[in-house]
């Protein structure tokens, strides 16, 4: 016995971190839509135009953002797409870099150059007096998704910073201590109507990158205490926010990990989330038609979960707030998979062994193991390492009803498989287990 019990701990994974109250049902969730939606939608050359074509500030706002017009904005039609992909919550941008407010904001300095008009989508556009932030809150609320915010810490437009554009990034440096005190004031401004007027569930922060790689975008006007204080300003006013370690990053600050475009070998140290685009682009690009397959994105959806992390998947509406028709097939086909499956997603965590299986991915649950079965074995069984507790039945997630046989030995157990899989992006085996597997 005590031979088998130091064993057996080896092969399993590490134990999992506590999840604070506040955070459970994102952690619980797993799959939440990203929405980049600014003024650079209209140009539709990508959320970085102004940046990589060298924009003068006036130029932008004269020949872009004063033309940026989402009048077939659909909150609806958007809140049903992530509802039928399966995701839980949705994260629209507010600001972008480029400084644009997508809601009619009352802060004075978020100006356009001339300083005469808000720089906002309700006071620089033809578009009107409409809230789209409020009608995609309100469809968010109808459908039971959570509704939540990003906001950029930079601001390309903002006259407390002098923006300079080198070698297709653009630095944004304080004109003096007294324009970074006035900004942060404002920003902080900002972010209290933000809240006070969406009551977001979690705040996703970008733009904070003071030390990204040796090129300090921020001019290290953006340091760890302010990161630290704004959190401590959110949180006052809303205990229950969850925000993101983008605050200023790599810091260990917020609430949760944000690697990005990246999936990490194993699970981190506390909880985190990929934010992926399906194509290349963040922000609508017209250029950009190289999508990823249902199955690339299935797959690596159930990666991502197994490791212990949330996936948060881009869409970038176009100018006229519709959603490019590559878009909507791509989530509409993740959720035909998701109608099936969304139960080896939701509320599930990472993968109870720490080597990963050469046919695919392991989620699990209480009483519940999913194998993720990627590559069909062509002996026709499927091997797991032994579980904690008894097994008390194996079935295809899609064929509850269908028992498969099974054996359990020497640390093993060995599943009969049908010939084929039955889906071929990814067949979940599912074994109820007497307790944790
Ligand atoms: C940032 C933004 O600049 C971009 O426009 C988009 O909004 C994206 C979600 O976030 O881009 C980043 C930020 C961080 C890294 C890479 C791109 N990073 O840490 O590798």
């Amino acid at each position: 016995w005590m031979i088998l019990m130091g064993v057996v701990p080896s092969f399993r994974a590490n134990a999992q971190y506590h999840i604070p109250q506040k955070l459970k049902w994102w952690y619980n969730d797993r799959f939440g839509m990203f929405i980049h939606f600014g003024s650079y939608s209209f140009l539709a050359h990508g959320e970085w135009a102004f940046s990589i074509e060298h924009w003068k500030k006036a130029d932008y706002q004269q020949q872009v953002s004063s033309h940026f017009n989402p009048s077939k904005f659909d909150a609806n039609e958007i809140v049903q797409l992530a509802k039928d992909a399966g995701m839980k919550y949705i994260v629209i941008t507010a600001k972008h870099h480029e400084g644009f407010s997508m809601w009619d904001t009352k802060v004075k300095s978020f100006k356009d150059v001339t300083g005469k008009k808000k720089y906002s989508l309700q006071r620089f556009t033809p578009f009107g007096k409409r809230d789209v932030l409020m009608e995609l809150k309100k469809a968010c609320d109808a459908a039971g998704i959570k509704f939540c915010l990003y906001y950029s810490i930079l601001d390309w437009s903002h006259s407390s910073q002098e923006i300079s554009h080198i070698n297709g990034s653009t630095y944004s440096t304080m004109k003096s201590d007294e324009a970074r005190t006035a900004y942060i004031r404002d920003m902080k401004a900002q972010l209290k109507e933000l809240i006070d007027r969406y009551h977001p569930a979690s705040l996703w922060f970008d733009g904070d990158w003071t030390y990204n790689a040796g090129q300090p975008t921020l001019e290290k006007w953006w340091t760890k205490s302010d990161g630290v204080n704004l959190y401590n300003y959110l949180i006052k006013l809303d205990p229950n926010l969850v925000v993101n370690e983008r605050v200023c990053r790599s810091f260990g600050l917020g609430d949760y990990e944000c690697p990005e475009q990246k999936v990490p070998d194993a699970p981190l140290s506390r909880p985190w989330e990929t934010c992926q685009t399906i194509n290349h682009s963040w922000g609508y690009n017209k250029n950009d038609h190289d999508y990823k397959s249902t199955k690339a994105l299935i797959q690596k959806l159930v990666k991502v979960v197994s490791r212990d992390g949330n996936y948060l998947l881009n869409i970038g509406p176009k100018g006229d707030g519709t959603v490019p028709e590559q878009t909507a097939d791509s989530l509409k086909a993740i959720g035909k998979w998701m109608a099936v499956y969304g139960e080896s997603i939701y509320g599930t965590t990472r993968s109870p062994f720490k080597t990963e299986p050469a046919w695919g991915f392991y989620t699990k649950k209480e009483g519940k193991l999913f194998a993720h079965v990627f590559a069909w074995p062509q002996n026709g069984v499927l091997s797991i390492p032994a579980l904690k507790n008894s097994i008390t039945k194996v079935y295809l997630m899609g064929d509850p009803d269908k028992a498969l046989d099974y054996s359990v030995k020497d640390g093993k157990v060995q599943i009969s498989l049908p010939t084929n899989a039955p889906d071929g992006d990814d067949s979940v085996v599912v074994l109820d287990v007497a307790g944790a597997p």
